[in-house]
């Protein structure tokens, strides 16, 4: 039986009541408590999705939700964002919407911090968009390659770490383009019938109750045909075709450093793993590796196994969906030869030798890992030899060689895998980019999906930390602009004075760090490339004298000179007063990680190897390639990308995802309100909601808020002739709104309080209470 759709709980918004509100711009009082409260009550109840007006905060519900697939995102296609309960799908649905409707190429940022469930967020996206942007068999393919593209990431840029089982250690954007001709692609005409007797006197009830009347598009006629139809709605369907989808990694945060060490309960990237557990005797031979996790230097042997992840099922798959995206086999073989080779490196013992002339130098153990390492690589095991452990200094007469200590050796072997690794994803990213694309020349849109470490604060913080950190101010930044200019737009578009809104401008952090020639990245590159001796302590000395006035800057130094003694700081560390908090750095390792150097006699000896795949990684041992220049640094590589990726931003309309991580046990079911409130200080949520509230709370375009409120009003029930915004006058007169709560945009209501609304809301339901009591006796009169 038909049941009307207001009668039906799951689909009736719910803004108060025993799950709490769905949108925190309703929340009374406005406080970091409440707001906490309410995210856990919501939490405790199933409902991991609340919005700050179009923001969805989304909180891990660390269990499946029966709340996705192709159920969920058709009845999220057809409705507008807060008809239905907050959903990752109603905000891509949004984006979508936009994009194609209103030609703005949209951005989704998805931030939060480790675990907190970016990624599966990133993937709800990408399928829903998969399901909704049209058909043929071009596009399914590009579909096809673009959810494959997600195990062949995760296999090679993934790894269990303590905060989570499957940890992005990179940070992802991606750019999903689509075509655009001007005109749909193909339509459809679909007539809707209503599904009453058109001789019923419920009949007057249907306009407002009627699903058909609030959707533009319904994929399926709803009810039964001819005579009985009454209300005819002309839908049209439109396709779009999804063209191609470019990834963008940030390969200087690939978390390199990984491939050699991992901290205590944590693994290195799953592939490792998958290929161990996944390939068969034959393949192993072929890659000269034996199955035992435990014999690899590289792996952590306390850990080779993640409770409920199948390494071996998932090397098949990750195989397979090379296949899909259209990797040839000889590249997926020679991938696999590639990390064979990494791991194979961790095995590489060094050992101590003298020079003739009694310097202390080191040599290779053992002597049948490095030729099976030489064979593959098709390079001399000599060749090999020499370049780990000797470094060739070249002046403008000579060249100089010169042993490595076993130290140092260790280190050239350590960044050679590390290097053959990075490179080999960004090699990966490259190749995947490559297929999946259909270039049409057409004109294009783009939806551009960030999926980004968040904000950390660890008990030791080093440089990763630091650019992590850097990268999220950048992006507290695109929020604040981008929000409050987006306020500020709207007012103008609709013809509504803008009230001020006070907030922190993170500005002056932003330039702390990256101005040019001032900030600590540049210190950090001059110290890099200063001659002498240098240090993290000389970096850190000069740091010290330069920011020692420095509002956001703190060390041991400066509290002295202020006698402010505070000696949880270590010696060693600086401390910046980010947006989100103070977070103490432990310079130890800057430069290290910054020069990230890798001796030219080892990319000299990777170009020289006959692996087709390998060779190509290191085109800067070409000696006809070879410049005398140094590559960039890694925080400079890094603040490049971080620029592009800001420009990108800002040129499209952000729409934002903020995932919470409720505890840090992985857990299903458990909120912890101590973890969820540090995490919304971080993503500013209180200040969010503040942003939206400054102005009007709330704001609706005057066609839909008539539709939801309009059986509030004698005059525009249950027939109105007249105009959309005469329409809501009529509904607001009669239910006595002060005219200083409201303002008539040109095409919007904007209402000032959410109390407002409230009492709307309020007022509907208890109206609808009575209509569904009228149509139950009408029903019951029927039968
Ligand atoms: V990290 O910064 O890459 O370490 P993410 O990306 O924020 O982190 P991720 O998306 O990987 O976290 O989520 C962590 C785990 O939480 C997943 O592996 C799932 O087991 C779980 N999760 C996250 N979101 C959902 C969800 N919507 N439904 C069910 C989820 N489980
Ligand atoms: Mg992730």
């Amino acid at each position: 039986m038909f049941v009307p759709r207001i009668l039906n709980p799951p689909d009736m918004p719910i803004l108060e009541g025993s799950v709490g509100v769905e949108d925190l711009v309703l929340l009374e009082p406005l406080d970091e408590d409440s707001l906490i409260k309410n995210l856990k009550l919501r939490y405790e109840n199933k409902e991991i999705y609340t919005y700050i007006g179009n923001v969805v905060i989304s909180v891990n519900p660390y269990q499946p939700l029966p709340i996705y697939g192709p159920e969920f995102i058709a009845k999220y296609q057809d409705y507008t964002f807060y008809e239905l309960k907050p959903h990752i799908y109603a905000l891509a649905n949004v984006a979508y919407q936009s994009l194609r409707d209103r030609d703005r190429d949209q951005c989704i940022l998805i931030t939060g911090e480790s675990g907190a469930g970016k990624t599966e967020a990133s993937k709800l996206v990408m399928s829903y968009v998969a399901a909704v942007c049209g058909k043929g068999e071009q596009v399914n393919s590009v579909k096809e390659q673009l959810l494959q593209s997600n195990p062949v990431l995760e296999a090679f840029g993934n790894a269990k770490t303590i905060r989570n089982d499957n940890s992005s250690r990179f940070g992802k954007y991606m750019d999903i383009e689509f075509d655009f001709k001007g005109s749909p692609l193909g339509g459809v005409i679909t007539n809707c019938m209503c599904p009453l007797p058109c001789s019923s006197p419920a009949c007057q009830l249907c306009p407002p109750l009627l699903i058909c009347f609030s959707r533009q598009r319904l994929p399926q006629p709803l009810g039964t045909t001819g005579a009985q139809g009454r209300i005819r709605a002309m839908c049209q369907v439109v396709s779009w075709t999804l063209m191609r989808v470019f990834l963008h990694t940030f390969p200087d945060l690939l978390e390199k450093s990984r491939v050699v060490k991992q901290l205590k309960g944590e693994r290195n990237f799953h592939i490792f793993y998958q290929l161990l557990a996944g390939a068969d005797a034959q393949l192993l031979r072929a890659l000269k590796l034996e199955q035992d996790a435990s014999n690899y230097a590289y792996l952590n042997r306390e850990v080779s196994r993640v409770l409920g992840m199948d390494d071996a099922s998932n090397f098949r798959a990750v195989q397979s969906a090379m296949s899909v995206i259209g990797f040839s086999e000889d590249e997926i073989r020679q991938v696999l030869q590639v990390t064979a080779l990494v791991l194979k490196l961790g095995n590489v013992e060094l050992a101590d030798e003298f020079q003739a002339n009694g310097t202390p130098a080191s040599g290779i153990r053992d002597g049948r890992g490095i030729r099976e390492i030489g064979e593959m690589m098709g390079l001399s095991s000599v060749e090999l030899e020499r370049a780990l452990c000797s470094r060739t200094m070249e002046t403008a007469k000579e060249k100089v060689v010169t042993g490595l200590s076993v130290m140092q050796a260790q280190y050239a072997r350590d960044a050679l895998a590390k290097n053959v690794y990075s490179r080999l994803f960004d090699w990966i990213v490259g190749r995947i980019n490559e297929s999946i694309k259909v270039d049409t020349g057409e004109k294009k849109k783009v939806m551009g999906v960030l999926d980004i470490y968040g904000f950390e604060i660890l008990e030791d913080n080093s440089f990763e930390q630091f650019v992590i950190n850097y990268c999220n101010e950048k992006l507290q930044q695109v929020f604040i602009e981008l929000t409050l200019k987006e306020e500020q737009e709207e007012y103008k578009r609709e013809g509504i004075p803008w009230t001020k809104v006070e907030y922190f401008d993170n500005g002056i952090i932003c330039n702390l760090i990256e101005q040019n020639q001032r900030g600590i990245l540049a210190m950090l590159d001059e110290e890099c490339l200063r001659p002498g001796v240098v240090s993290d302590s000389t970096f850190l000395a000069k740091l010290n004298q330069l920011f020692s006035k420095h509002s956001h800057y703190e060390s041991r130094v400066t509290q002295n000179a202020q006698r402010q003694y505070d000696h949880t700081m270590g010696l060693s560390c600086f401390r910046i007063c980010h947006y989100a908090g103070k977070v103490t750095y432990n310079v130890m390792g800057f430069i290290d990680k910054n020069n990230d150097l890798l001796f030219r006699d080892l990319s000299q000896a990777m170009w020289k190897a006959q692996h087709p795949l390998l060779r190509s990684l290191f085109p800067e041992g070409n000696p006809k390639e070879a410049s005398l220049k140094r590559p960039p640094t890694a925080g400079t590589q890094f603040k490049n990308s971080v620029a592009i990726l800001m420009k990108n931003l800002y040129s499209k309309n952000p729409n934002y995802i903020r995932c919470i991580k409720p505890n840090n046990q992985q857990q299903k079911g458990k909120f912890s309100s101590e973890l969820a409130v540090v995490q919304a200080r971080y993503l500013g949520l209180l200040e969010n909601v503040r942003v939206r509230r400054a102005g009007y709370a709330y704001r609706q375009v005057y066609k839909p808020f008539l539709e939801r409120y309009r059986l509030l009003s004698r005059s525009t029930w249950p027939h109105w002739n007249g105009g959309d915004r005469e329409g809501v006058e009529k509904v607001l007169e009669s239910v006595s709104v002060s005219s200083e709560e409201l303002a008539y945009g040109k095409t919007k209501i904007f209402i000032r309080s959410p109390k407002t609304l409230f009492y709307l809301e309020e007022q509907r339901r208890l109206r609808l209470q009575q209509l569904a009591t009228l149509i139950q006796k009408v029903y019951r009169g029927w039968r």
